[in-house]
């Protein structure tokens, strides 16, 4: 399918000239930045808010957190010493020594950022969770990761079967009226009543930092551990991708619970001393809006899905507020539909740049960054210090154009730096030639844009042809009618797979006959007569991750009779 490019707008980027940055650039250039090439002990929080905390930026906003019921700011000096009070108490009541996991199970507010940061001052290493995990999910996480502290909130602590985890020791609780234990403490409280200095443990740079689970096709959710070295690039991808500036007012929309939260919520603009906005509580489109327009924000993170919903909302509620502060958008998570970018165009008159990357990856490495030329579709090129090519199964470059597995040449800064308690898995990602390998399938075009296909296991092949789901979807949701649309390939006698639909449908519209022969019309005259779904079945609502990706894994199990395998990733 052949795409328009977008131009791009003249602007004073952090990353003008991609062509001969990659050509010339080395990570080791980056270090230079921080503290530790000077010291040699390294610590991420430390690198992220109390070095500006010493600067100029001393009484710059660090952190802006608003919800329903709050509405706070914080300067680099006092996340320092919130930070450092968090450490404190930490250490003490939780007996922490360098490499102990703590987990932090609760929903966004201020004092998750002050656990976060203070926990890995300590040295610990810190495990995420999303406020929406059920029982099961957090069992599974702490035991995996043998967690020896939590931190959590009173309601969420029900969710927590602590008879069952030997190895957590001590509980910390956000919350009102709390009563204490030997081991258990009222977190803030304690908070208030610590020194606001703290003596950081120093790290290793290879030492472990953030600790995040993701659900693979198969098994039970496997532990990615990130290190203190990841900052490098962070730091880089803030500037040339985000192109965060002194100036800028930044909002990332995804929670601390996923990759994109810590990365690109916490580490990225922090890092680079940027003004941090941080929303709590459920999506609501006027919410967000009025959001970007209270704080003037410039630059804004956000997913397909989110974007999609904003599109549901209609451009009616768009008009009443005042956007114009947003000078650079980035979507992540999820194939970015074409329709979606075109949309970004006429209502933010901004271009929404994807952003390719997992959370093995541990930062962006695909990606359109502001200077570049967009083609729709397309996650665009692979970052300066990063080779990425299309490989087939026997790890052999493929030309231009053919589809194959999307792999990245190893070494870059953020990569994970194994799986938790399973070496054996993380081993599983190589391939001879030093290929990370992505899971993605993908093709490369003539001028190095990567195009996204799908998952390799949901490459669809229908009559000989391949099919990338991502394709038929997107041209489907482009159907006024179709609110979302998943799509997989079901096993067929004679054709090998056919094409297979379920969609929502936008309110308002009725699922008859007529529709489906209109949608199959649609895409046949769209896409290709081949990618044209053979059978469209209709739902109130799709299954879909947290992150927004819709689980074609969970469709084709609805669809075979099979069992939907682990759901801890599911929205509930
Ligand atoms: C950061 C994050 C990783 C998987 C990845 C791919 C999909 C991410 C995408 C994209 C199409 C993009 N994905 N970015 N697909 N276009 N720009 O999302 O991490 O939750 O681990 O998901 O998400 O399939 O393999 P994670």
């Amino acid at each position: 399918m052949k795409m328009e490019a977008l131009p791009s707008v003249k602007g004073d980027y952090n990353l003008g000239d991609y062509e001969n940055t990659y050509k010339h650039f080395d990570w080791s250039e980056v270090e230079k930045e921080f503290t530790w090439s000077k010291t040699g002990k390294v610590n991420l929080a430390y690198e992220a808010i109390d070095r500006h905390a010493e600067s100029f930026r001393k009484n710059k906003v660090a952190l802006y957190y608003k919800d329903e019921n709050r509405a706070e700011k914080y300067t680099f000096k006092e996340l320092k010493e919130w930070s450092n009070k968090a450490a404190n108490v930490i250490k003490e009541y939780g007996n922490i020594e360098k490499g102990d996991r703590v987990f932090i199970f609760m929903p966004r507010s201020p004092e998750l950022y002050f656990a976060v940061l203070g926990a890995i001052k300590t040295g610990a290493i810190v495990g995420p969770l999303f406020e929406a995990f059920m029982e099961g999910a957090v069992r599974d996480r702490l035991t995996d990761s043998g967690a020896k502290v939590l931190i959590t909130t009173q309601a969420l602590i029900s969710r927590v079967p602590v008879d069952e985890l030997p190895d957590l020791k001590h509980i910390f609780l956000v919350g009102e009226n709390i009563e204490e234990t030997e081991t258990q403490y009222d977190f803030m409280k304690k908070v208030a009543e610590a020194d606001k200095n703290c003596s950081i443990e120093w790290v290793d740079r290879n030492d472990g930092a953030i600790l995040h689970y993701t659900s693979g096709s198969t098994g039970n959710p496997k532990g990615v551990l990130h290190v203190h070295n990841a900052m490098i690039q962070h730091y880089q991808t803030a500037k040339w991708v985000l192109d965060l500036q002194e100036e800028d007012v930044y909002w990332c929309t995804a929670d601390p619970g996923w990759v994109t939260g810590t990365s690109y919520g916490i580490f990225g603009p922090w890092l680079t001393g940027t003004s941090n906005v941080v929303v709590g509580g459920r999506f609501k489109p006027e919410f967000w809006y009025k959001t970007i327009e209270d704080y003037g924000v410039t630059v804004w993170y956000s997913a397909p899905t989110a974007f999609r919903m904003l599109m549901g909302a209609g451009d009616e509620a768009v008009k009443q507020y005042d956007l114009r502060s947003l000078r650079h958008v980035l979507s992540v998570g999820e194939p970015l539909n074409p329709e979606v970018v075109r949309w970004g165009m006429k209502v933010f008159n901004r271009r929404i740049h994807d952003t390719w990357w997992m959370t093995e990856t541990g930062a962006q490495l695909i990606c359109n960054y502001p200077s570049m030329l967009i083609k729709p579709g397309s996650m665009g090129k692979p970052i300066p210090g990063v080779e990425a090519a299309i490989i087939d199964d026997q790890g052999n470059v493929l030309p231009p154009n053919r589809m194959g597995n999307l792999a990245i040449k190893k070494g870059w800064p953020a990569m994970m730096h194994t799986i938790w308690n399973n070496e054996q898995k993380y081993e599983s990602y190589f391939m001879p030639g030093d290929w990370y390998v992505s899971g993605d399938s993908a093709y490369m075009d003539e001028e190095g844009y990567f195009w996204f296909q799908g998952r390799v296991d949901d490459v669809i092949m229908t009559s000989g042809e391949r099919v990338g789901p991502f394709e038929v979807e997107s041209k489907l949701v482009e159907h006024p009618a179709i609110a979302e649309a998943g799509v997989i390939g079901k096993p067929d006698p004679v054709r090998g797979e056919i094409i297979k639909a379920f969609i929502a449908l936008r309110d308002g519209y009725e699922p008859t006959q007529e529709l489906i022969e209109e949608i199959r019309t649609f895409v046949k005259q769209g896409l290709a007569a081949h990618a044209a779904p053979r059978e469209i079945e209709f739902r109130e609502k799709l299954p879909k991750t947290r992150s927004g990706k819709i689980m074609r894994r969970v469709l084709k199990a609805w669809e075979l009779n099979l069992p939907t395998g682990d759901l801890s990733s599911m929205e509930d």
